[in-house]
This record gives C-alpha cells, structure tokens and sequence, in this order.
C-alpha cells in the first residue's frame, strides 16, 4: 500500500528537505524516485535507510506516479509538470511558474485546504515568505479583519539555494582571514552584509520577491483588495525567514487577545515573553516546522495598528513541509 511519489529537483536544498520531510513524516510511499538533470544524475540520497539515485528527469518517468513534488525551478516547471499530470501524476509544484494561474490553486494547508477540491492536476506552493506571513494573518484576518499589510522580511541564503549557503560560509573564512573573494551567487558580499534585493527587480521599483508576496497573500486570503507593502531583504543567516509585519485590523483588538487567537491557530508557535526575553530567532527553526510570532505590540499612533514579527524554517514551511502537507491533505480529502 502507500503512494508512488516522485521529487524533481531531488538534489537541491529543498528537494532533499523534501525527501527528508517525507520520511519524517512517515507519508505512505510505496516508491520513490527521485529526478534531476543530467548534472545531478547519479548522486545518492538516503531514504529510510535506502540509498536512491537521481535519475534524469524526462516526461515518461512520471508515469504510474500518484503524486510529484516539484522544485526544480519555473521553467523546468512549465516544460514538464503538464507532461506529468497528462501522465496521471498530481503535481504539487513549488516553482514560481503556476501561482497566478487563475485554475491553480495555491494552498497553505492550514489557510485555504478547501482550495484543493478544484485542483485540475497541479497545485502550487506558494513562496517561503508568503507561506509563513499568512499562516500568522489568517487567524487574525478572521477574527478582527484585516485591511493593510507592510512587512519587511530578512531572509535567509538557503532560499537561493545550496551555492548560496557554499558562498556565505566560504566568503565568511575569507573575510575573516583578511582576504577578498568575489562573490558568485549574488551581486555583493552577503558575509557581513545584506541586500535590499531578491529575485529580478520590476518596472514599479518592487523585487519580484516582494510581488509575489503581494500577489500570492492577495490569491490565498481571497482578498484582492487588501493593500500590502513589502520589502524583501536577504541576510547572512543560513536558515529560517523573519518578517516585521505591520498590520491593520479592522475592528479593534486587544494584543492579549491577538496572543490568545494565534495561540489556537494551527501551525502557530506563540513565543513572546520579554521578561524571559523570549523572542522568534532564525536559530529556533532549524528543526521544526513552524510558524513562530513574537513582539506582539500595539502601534502607538494608529488605531487598529499591530506589529508582529514572525520567524519559520524556510525549507521546512516555506517549502518542502507545506509540500508534504498539501499531499496529506490531497490524501484525506481522496483527491490523489
Ligand atoms: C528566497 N523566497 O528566499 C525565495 C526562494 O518563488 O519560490 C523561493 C522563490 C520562490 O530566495
């Protein structure tokens, strides 16, 4: 019994936090195979114990697949997962390639699960900083409404990806010993520094970092109208996403009862106490797969005005958890 599951894109920071999240998670795989391109072919990868090998990713080895978890980027993507549905597989894409798309639901499990029900074939998973942002908005959006979102995130290198977390340790050692060393990955030195600036930039002066934040948290809050402001930053941290999120709310809340909302969400960590000074860190998530609010405030000008700062392991919830958990909940509902 169990599922057949294939991940392209195995050999990537998230495709192989996938492979670990499966076996974590004790998903019902009855057999997984694992794909990349010809670059990664023939690399090894631990699953309960076996070691599978990377295969080269082409259309036929999707077929007899139930499920396929994708990360290998947009335009692999777009080439490929069609090939795949068209093959019988459900897609659970964590590409930017499908988001938008008006028939693809984009689903945090925790968020908007009822989305599955449409799903023609494919399902997108949104990007890390949307993920976790709207796993702590929701409840709120619930209980008080929401009207206006301005986040600035700090994001770590692992969302590049595994050259990313190769350049910021090495450039690190090299900074450290007084030598230079060019960087590769990014524009700049990350050791030691940050940029105001993820993905390509666009026309309107915003990152599409920052418009897919926009973009996506409008899709899954099923409220297009809700105005967001962000600011997406990159930081020398190797994992784990933190976000100041400034929210307005609707109706007037009570921060008591905002701490009391979030600690009944699910998938929420309410870590907020500063006698004990405690607060979300990057450091805190390294191993766990949740959504963890902290500095709860009041704004001290505006009515209904919030600060929050929220902190998730971004292969974890931002990737390959939210993955896994849209296949769970493919499962429950009998939609695989
Ligand atoms: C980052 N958020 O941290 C990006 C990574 O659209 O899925 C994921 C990009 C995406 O760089």
């Amino acid at each position: 019994s169990g599922y057949k599951v294939a991940i392209l894109g195995a050999s990537g920071a998230v495709g192989r936090m996938m492979v670990k999240v499966l076996e974590e998670r004790n998903f019902p795989v009855r057999d997984l195979k694992l794909l990349a391109t010809e670059r990664s072919a023939g690399k090894k990868i631990d699953f309960h114990g076996e070691k599978l090998t990377i295969e080269v990713a082409h259309p036929d080895q999707f077929k007899g697949y139930d499920l396929a978890l994708f990360s290998a980027g947009s335009s692999v993507s777009r080439s490929i997962a069609l090939e795949a549905v068209k093959r019988g597989c459900v897609v659970i894409d964590n590409s930017n390639a499908w988001r938008m798309e008006p028939d693809v639901p984009l689903v945090v499990p925790e968020v908007n699960p009822e989305e599955l029900e449409n799903h023609r074939g494919i399902i997108a998973n949104p990007n890390c900083s949307t993920i976790q942002m709207v796993v702590a908005l929701k409840p709120i959006k619930d209980r008080f409404g929401l009207s206006r979102i301005i986040v600035s995130t700090y994001q770590a290198v692992s969302g590049t990806g595994l050259r990313a977390i190769e350049e910021l340790k090495s450039q690190s050692l090299h900074m450290l010993n007084g030598e230079t060393k060019e960087p590769e990955v990014y524009p700049y030195p990350i050791a030691f520094n940050l940029l105001p600036h993820i993905d390509t930039f666009s026309e309107n002066g915003y990152s599409r970092e920052e418009m897919k934040m926009i973009n996506e948290t409008r899709k899954i809050l099923k409220d297009p109208k809700i105005k967001i402001a962000a600011t997406a930053v990159r930081v020398p941290v190797f994992y784990g996403h933190s976000e100041s999120i400034y929210i307005k709310t609707i109706e007037p809340a009570e921060v008591i009862e905002i701490r009391q909302v979030l600690s009944k969400a699910p998938g929420v960590v309410v870590y907020d106490n500063l006698e004990k000074l405690q607060y979300p860190m990057p450091n805190l998530v390294e191993d766990n797969d949740q959504v963890w609010v902290g500095r709860i405030r009041r704004d001290l000008d505006e009515d209904c005005g919030y600060h929050l700062w929220v902190v998730a392991n971004n292969l974890r919830k931002g990737a390959a958890t939210n993955a896994v958990q849209i296949g769970e909940e493919l499962m429950k509902r009998g939609l695989l």
